[in-house]
């Protein structure tokens, strides 16, 4: 904490969607939630300096930057906020952490196993000097799927047997679309699968608190050549992805993500099956969970914006719905409360590899069978 003043002085690094994202968490979490450590927006970090600086006046940023490095030896920065591409994490988390500051990095934890692991032996060494870490699933703060984890847990549900997630996108279907460090494995790991994919698998792992144990997957690119700055170019990433997966409490999972899939948005969608009722939930519908509960014949739609419900206490009246948004102030919150406390925010940099070895394990997976043609009886 910044001796002068008793504030936590935060630093995001990257002003892109990500970046704007975590810079409006910043800016809401005092009102949201005044009783937690106060926070101030000291500087953003990005490689433009017009840009960037432009853009943390739009977003209530004392400052801007252009070095990340430097940014880590100043005093008035307390905690810092990784919104860049997924091959720049592993750098900037590890030095951060070992300049003794507190860290969350954007999902997914990292593009590679070895970087996740580097992260992780980093984040153990930083805890034992009480520096706390987390990567930034943000669903896992929608109150609606927040609630759903809980009803899990209390057994509401009875054993969870089957799970369908589906994580749907379009911005890809148009062959013209253009290249972006998105569609380069050197800076984004993988397409949909890491990108999409490493918010479903961390959604079985938070709604049933349970370890993934066996997949079967498959990636796919549909559009291989996109135009880029210098001509078109080779998209070294998949589109789409499938899964099944087996948990260790013996659930299983069909998973589905796509950037291909026409007409959907932004569709995370998740069905819950379990021995005595059954959970849905759609993103487009974010503030209402399908529960049937307890043995329950039919499932009924369930409005989530009760006081006494998750992160809802907070904000306003019942039935005064929360977006999408909403959950990356949850997100600082939540880092905020541990900090106040002393704890380990979750989900820690373990979950993320936890993730990143589901998502390896699909990649690698995918050896096909030919389905060979019956031949005509003579
Ligand atoms: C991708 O399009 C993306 O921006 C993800 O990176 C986010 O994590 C997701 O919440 C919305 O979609």
């Amino acid at each position: 904490m910044s001796e002068s003043d008793g504030v936590l002085g935060v630093a995001v690094i990257g002003y892109a969607f990500m970046g704007r994202a975590h810079s409006g968490a910043w800016r809401a979490v005092g009102a949201f939630r005044p009783e937690l450590p106060q926070v101030r927006q000291q500087v953003l970090v990005g490689r433009d300096a017009r840009q960037v600086d432009r853009a943390a006046r739009r977003l209530g940023w004392a400052e801007s930057s252009t070095d990340w490095r430097a940014v880590l030896e100043r005093a008035d920065v307390d905690v810092v906020d990784v919104c860049v591409p997924g091959h720049l994490h592993a750098e900037i988390a590890v030095a951060a952490l070992e300049a003794g500051k507190h860290v969350i990095v954007e999902k997914p934890l990292a593009n590679t196993l070895v970087e996740a692991e580097k992260m992780v032996d980093a984040a153990r060494l930083a805890r034992t000097r009480g520096i706390r870490s987390m990567v930034g699933f943000n669903y896992r703060r929608v109150p609606a799927l927040a609630l759903a984890r809980q009803h899990v847990a209390d057994g509401r549900i009875g054993e969870v047997r089957q799970v369908r997630i589906s994580y749907l996108q379009d911005w890809l279907v148009d062959e013209t679309a253009p290249m972006s460090w998105r569609l380069r494995r050197e800076s984004a790991g993988s397409g949909a699968l890491g990108d999409l994919g490493s918010h479903a698998v961390d959604q079985v792992r938070f709604l049933l608190g349970q370890e993934v144990t066996q997949v079967d997957g498959m990636t796919h690119t549909f559009v291989t050549r996109r135009p880029g700055e210098r001509g078109t170019e080779d998209v070294s990433v998949d589109d789409a992805a499938w899964a099944t997966l087996r948990t260790d409490g013996g659930a299983v999972v069909s998973l589905e993500v796509s950037r291909m899939a026409t007409g959907r948005k932004n569709s995370l969608q998740i069905d819950v099956f379990g021995s005595r009722g059954s959970l849905r939930f759609d993103l487009e519908s974010l503030n209402e969970l399908w529960t049937c509960l307890d043995g329950a014949e039919f499932a009924t739609r369930v409005l989530v914006t009760q006081p006494d419900q998750p992160y809802l206490d907070g904000w306003w009246p019942p039935g005064h719905v929360l977006g999408w948004d909403h959950t990356f102030t949850h997100q600082a919150a939540d880092f905020l409360q541990a900090l106040a406390q002393g704890e380990d925010p979750t989900p820690s940099f373990e979950d993320g590899l936890a993730v990143q070895q589901v998502l390896e394990a699909i990649e690698r997976s995918g050896t096909h069978q030919d389905v060979s043609t019956p031949q005509p009886e003579v």
